[in-house]
């Protein structure tokens, strides 16, 4: 039997179709406008009855031993009654704020973020806290305060497109397909990134840019389009506000004064913003290499605004916005009471711009645990998280943890995370639950992840525990729903489509309105002005730069690392293996055993003056910790630069990168610190 569901191994949810053989997953093959032999494949979901039926899958809710040595099975019931009794043992000692819930990426960017929030805001407590401030959440928000909401690439239509810090073919497989298709068709492809990967090697140009300086790039092609009157008059003067101020910050960047920061040439500068702006249409597919940097937010609106310049916003082949699906919101904010703030107080900006994201700044978590500002958090909940392994300052994130009287972790597999937990509640995998996909909440179409098989040993989908801790903390009347369709279909009502009507119309799922573009010919944009905006006076009067950039660069000393002195290399965090995702399936043997590596690629130049040999185990030293990785000789970094592989934690507490990275100095509106690359040392170990 085949079953249409969605792929949720990694972020990019795949729609995919499950083969089931008496109630046993075999396979799963991914769906794609290709022809199946011409599909990229995904090493992970081949391995995936593999991964579903891992001894190592947790089975059995675990509690801690009293003496402390070590957990031992449980029944639900107990383990949840547990729960229960530290979450109103700590809002009767506290308030419910000193009670936090911690989302990791793993359990979906989209529909059950609304679960938790549910749960936690009819508990009191405002802090449901994701790691969007380093993934691509405060991306999102640069969009949205530009042009509305976030812009997606029509890679696929496209004549031009630019991968700005971004590498599909290891992370998006449907959108790299995307990118093939249309380079195949003739289309331009320009890669910005400081590490030359495999669509580095295929583009036509590719800028080998200093790591987090692409705000200033962007802002030199804003120049030079303006200069050559490369822009797209009509769309400006018609469709958008503070132009004028734009032009005149973007001419303090000219690409002859930062090229030579940005280990550019000027004429490479000046031809990639001639062909973006004059090869239409044109899209930037922009991605997580952009994001783990404090700069983060003016530099994903700058290149935002680079779209709306060229008039590429919402033009077929171009980026477009998203035609949202009418959702019931069903988070319950109304319920928490303004005298408690959250813990990301100081960035309120960022805590208001979606109405359905929790607050991200997952930094303000550890902080409020060991400073005990703005108040003592006294427990936490990790849900399809290991921020012990993936949150920056490892060091820093582990003390903080510890220091917590309850921590309960939701997850598939034993982790760091989850050696600390007083509880750990077993989940399903995604093959094993039905759950709203999250472009159904972001975009058109509507699509269904059907659970395919039953939940494996006695593990529970991530909504069922939500709703019966949510049932048993008292809130029974808000968590009615025995089933994930019913809750589905209540959230769905006002779309007018059931769980019934999605399972057939299958994969293709269902589309409330045809594909449209050039949507601001008949409604505004979703912004304060209506328009797109160059200039954002929401932020001028919130004390933020109105245009970005125009108060400089923020002196940020990682981001703009000066490599002197101790330090001297500049560390670039970290590659992304398709057969694994971030902290995730080190334990799954076919995975591990292909070829896979922890490594740190050093260029051959730097290897040979510091007696480094292919292999060699090396140590790494930055101002915050140290650890371990095999060197690799590569020349896909520029001498002085090196590329540590990402997510080994687990496997190797010695080789967790995340001991090297800092979250001391964070972006004022994002609240997001540079964890992306970083300064360090090498040494013989
Ligand atoms: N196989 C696999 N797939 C995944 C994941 C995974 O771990 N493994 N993780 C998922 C998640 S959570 C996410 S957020 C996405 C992320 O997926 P992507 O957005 O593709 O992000 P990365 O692969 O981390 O980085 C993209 C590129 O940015 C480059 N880069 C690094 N620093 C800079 C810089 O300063 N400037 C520029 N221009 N480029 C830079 C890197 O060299 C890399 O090639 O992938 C998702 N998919
Ligand atoms: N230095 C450095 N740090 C980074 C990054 C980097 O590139 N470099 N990447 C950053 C980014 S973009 C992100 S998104 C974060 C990722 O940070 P995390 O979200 O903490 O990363 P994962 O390792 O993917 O952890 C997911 C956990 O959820 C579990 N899980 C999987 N499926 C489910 C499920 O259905 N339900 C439940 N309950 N659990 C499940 C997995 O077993 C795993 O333990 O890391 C960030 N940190
Ligand atoms: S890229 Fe692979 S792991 Fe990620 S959603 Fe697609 S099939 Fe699943
Ligand atoms: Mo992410």
């Amino acid at each position: 039997m085949f079953v249409d569901t969605v792929c949720r191994f990694c972020s990019s949810c795949c729609p995919v179709e499950a083969e089931v053989v008496d109630g046993r997953l075999v396979g799963a093959r991914r769906k794609s406008f290709l022809d199946p032999d011409k599909r990229l494949s995904c090493a992970k979901l081949a391995a995936a009855p593999e991964i579903v039926y891992s001894p190592a899958r947790l089975t059995k809710p675990l509690v801690k031993k009293e003496d402390g040595s070590g957990f031992r099975e449980s029944s639900w019931d107990e383990a949840l009654e547990r729960v229960v009794a530290a979450f109103l043992r700590h809002r009767q000692a506290s308030g419910p704020q000193s009670v936090a819930w911690l989302r990791g990426m793993a359990a979906d960017w989209g529909a059950p973020w609304d679960y938790p929030n549910r749960l936690m805001h009819a508990f009191g407590s405002p802090n449901t806290i994701g790691n969007g401030s380093i993934c691509f959440v405060a991306r999102d928000f640069a969009h949205t305060y530009t042009y509305g909401s976030m812009a997606f690439p029509e890679a696929k239509n496209a004549k031009c497109i630019i991968v700005w810090g971004k590498n599909d073919g290891n992370t998006a497989l449907g959108a790299a397909e995307s990118i093939h298709w249309a380079k195949e068709h003739g289309a331009i492809l320009i890669v910005i990134d400081p590490v030359q990967t495999a669509l580095a090697r295929k583009a036509d140009i590719w800028l080998q840019i200093k790591p987090g300086h692409d705000g200033l790039l962007a802002m030199a092609m804003i120049n030079e389009i303006i200069n050559h009157n490369w822009y797209d008059t009509k769309f400006i003067d018609q469709y958008t506000v503070g132009f004028e101020q734009l032009r005149q910050v973007a001419a303090r960047y000219p690409a002859e004064q930062v090229a030579d920061l940005l280990w550019l040439s000027v004429e490479e500068i000046k031809e990639v913003a001639r062909l973006y702006a004059t090869v239409k249409p044109g899209t930037i597919i922009d991605g997580n290499g952009l994001d783990m940097h404090r700069e983060v937010f003016d530099t994903t609106r700058a290149v935002a605004m680079l779209r709306a310049l060229t008039g590429n916003l919402d033009q077929p082949g171009g980026d477009v916005l998203p035609q949202p699906v009418p959702v019931r919101n069903i988070q319950l904010k109304q319920r928490l009471s303004d005298s408690v703030i959250p813990i990301t107080c100081e960035y309120s900006l960022f805590n208001t711009f979606s109405e359905t994201w929790g607050n991200q700044v997952q930094g303000c978590l550890v902080d409020a645990i060991l400073t005990e500002k703005p108040y003592p958090l006294k427990m936490v909940v990790v849900q399809s998280g290991n921020p012990l392994v993936t949150m920056a300052d490892a060091t820093r994130t582990r003390a903080a943890f510890a220091k917590l009287e309850n921590l309960v972790v939701i997850d598939m597999f034993m982790t760091e995370t989850a050696q600390l937990a007083d509880v750990i509640l077993p989940a399903s995998s995604c093959f094993e639950k039905t759950q709203l996909n999250r472009s159904s909440i972001r975009n058109n179409p509507i699509i269904l992840q059907n659970a395919v098989i039953a939940p494996q040993g006695d593990s529970w989908p991530d909504w069922k525990i939500v709703f019966e801790l949510g049932r048993r903390l008292g809130y029974g009347g808000d968590f009615p729903w025995q089933t994930a369709e019913e809750a589905i279909d209540y959230q769905l009502e006002p779309a007018g489509v059931t769980v019934a009507d999605l399972r057939t119309h299958g994969q293709a799922g269902i589309r409330l309105e045809p594909l449209k573009h050039q949507k601001y010919l008949e409604r505004p944009f979703n912004t304060p002005s209506g328009k797109v905006e160059f200039f954002s006076r929401r932020l001028a009067e919130a004390g933020f730069a109105g245009v970005p950039f125009e108060h400089g660069l923020g002196g940020d000393p990682i981001s703009f690392a000066d490599q002197e002195g101790e330090y001297p290399v500049l560390g670039i965090s970290g590659s992304r293996d398709i057969r694994f995702t971030n902290s995730q399936f080190r334990t799954i043997p076919s995975l591990l055993r292909e070829g896979a590596g922890c490594v740190v690629d050093i260029h051959p130049d730097d290897a040979s003056r510091q007696g480094f040999a292919e292999g060699d185990r090396v140590g790494i030293a930055s101002p915050k910790g140290a650890i371990e990785m095999r060197a690799r000789l590569s020349t896909v970094v520029r001498p002085g630069t090196i590329r540590l592989a990402w997510g080994w934690g687990d496997f190797d507490p010695r080789a967790s990168l995340n001991l090297l990275t800092e979250d001391d100095h964070r972006g004022p509106v994002s609240g997001t610190s540079t964890s992306r690359s970083f300064r360090c040392r090498l040494y013989r170990v």
